[in-house]
């Protein structure tokens, strides 16, 4: 079994319950359990941990060093702001896949602009509870080896 981290950043918690043209009506324990349903199916132990505090994100990426073998980040608009956490995960040595429900690069332009995406294996964004699901495919792809190219 591969050990997967799947973090939440801020507000993620209220998915589901407003702005479902953004974010569809998923709830987060739904996302986080067809996270842990569809782990299971690659070979994936997944844990999960939603915060809206960027230091408890930062924590919880400096415990993943040597602990877990991925981590499926949706930073929420952390993504757009923190060098903090860009800093926490080029040293945590994981890979990182950052995952967005909301496709970010069609919407507002402080959107566009990812402090994530520079220390990440790769980005889903746009396909609402299914970017998880694609960003843990590809995790098990990149943890495979198969990561070339
Ligand atoms: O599309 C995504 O997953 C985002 O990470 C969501 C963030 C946003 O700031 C990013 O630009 C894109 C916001 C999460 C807020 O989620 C809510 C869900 C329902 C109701 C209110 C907020």
């Amino acid at each position: 079994m591969t050990k997967i981290l799947v973090l939440n950043g801020p507000n993620l918690n209220m998915l589901g319950m407003r702005q479902p043209e953004f974010y569809g009506r998923t709830t987060l324990k739904e996302v986080e359990d067809l996270c842990v349903s569809h782990g299971e199916t690659l070979g994936q132990s997944v844990s999960h941990l939603q915060s809206n505090h960027e230091g408890v994100l930062i924590d919880a990426i400096h415990a993943a060093r040597g602990v877990q073998d991925g981590i499926v980040l949706n930073a929420g608009a952390y993504t757009h702001t923190s060098v903090a956490l860009m800093d926490a995960i080029a040293s945590a040595e994981v890979p990182v896949v950052e995952v967005h429900m909301s496709n970010i690069h069609a919407r507002e332009t402080f959107r566009h602009t990812s402090y994530i995406a520079r220390v990440s294996i790769g980005q889903v964004c746009g396909f609402g509870a299914q970017s998880y699901v694609m960003a843990l495919d590809a995790l098990a792809a990149y943890l495979s080896k198969d990561n070339v190219g």
